[in-house]
């Protein structure tokens, strides 16, 4: 047994509270929600403190965030994206790409500024980074010295309708955030609970925002519906229902 099989289980959990939610609501974004369950229970499991923040920046994945949420004594309503929701820890709207990594610096650095505690930790997607405003925010962090920022790049290699590399190529990411003269660690694994913990404890350094790479599959835990752009958005119906379910031990 591994020292995180607790976490293991509850990524399996979420995955199965997700897809039979998308099944009742005839929404899905199965492909990012499932690329970044590890990373996402990782943080709130084990990292996140009640100072910290959390922003999804890559919103069309709100599915497992908030049922979540839910089983975390919240009630913010399921919806595909997010909106402001403070008394249910949703600290802001998003789902327009590229406008949860700037909240976030804004954030960071009005944290710095009142010497207020507390992480903000942003969660965005590698399509996403093909947004001008990505690279607004990360020379104004590192400006700004905000270590108390930690930006989670959910490297699936997957956008909407292609691979990332056919659209429009992020090449070496983490050297790109290396001279943007930022912390960064790569996470080889992005499902394996102890290099993500490992490098979420240790990667951090004073006087720089952090980055962590986590490279992931699309679509993570249903074997037939992984590294495809099919599986961004499309509804789960038909014959599809049971090759998911079965995938994740639900039937
Ligand atoms: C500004 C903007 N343009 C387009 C979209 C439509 N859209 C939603 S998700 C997505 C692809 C995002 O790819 P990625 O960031 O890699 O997400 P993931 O693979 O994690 O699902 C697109 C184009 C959007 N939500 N916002
Ligand atoms: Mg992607």
């Amino acid at each position: 047994m591994t020292k995180y099989k607790y976490l293991q289980d509850k990524a399996l959990k979420l995955r199965q509270d997700t897809y039979n939610a998308f099944i009742e609501t005839g929404e899905a974004h199965v492909g990012g929600s499932f690329s970044m369950i590890e990373a996402f229970l990782a943080l709130h499991e084990e990292i996140i403190t009640k100072d910290d923040k959390f922003i999804l920046s890559k919103a069309h994945a709100s599915y497992p965030y908030q049922i979540y949420l839910r089983s975390h004594g919240f009630n913010p309503k399921i919806t595909t994206h997010l909106e402001l929701d403070r008394k249910n820890s949703i600290h802001c709207t998003t789902g327009s790409l590229g406008h949860g990594f700037p909240m976030a610096v804004g954030m960071a650095l009005s944290r710095k500024k009142t010497n207020k505690l507390g992480n903000i930790y942003v969660m965005v997607g590698d399509g996403e980074c093909q947004e001008g405003t990505t690279w607004e925010s990360s020379l104004i962090a590192a400006r700004f010295k905000l270590d108390n920022l930690v930006l989670l790049i959910d490297y699936n290699k997957i956008q909407a309708l292609d691979s990332v590399q056919n659209i429009l190529p992020l090449d070496n990411l983490p050297a790109k955030f290396k001279a943007f003269n930022w912390s960064v660690r790569e996470v080889l694994d992005g499902h394996n609970f102890e290099q993500i913990i490992s490098s979420l404890k240790n990667g951090g350094v004073e006087q720089k925002p952090f980055a962590i790479i986590l490279h992931t599959i699309k679509g993570k835990g249903i074997k037939a519906f992984e590294n495809s752009a099919d599986w961004h958005a499309r509804k789960v119906k038909g014959d599809d229902v049971d090759i998911g379910k079965r995938a994740l031990g639900l039937i």
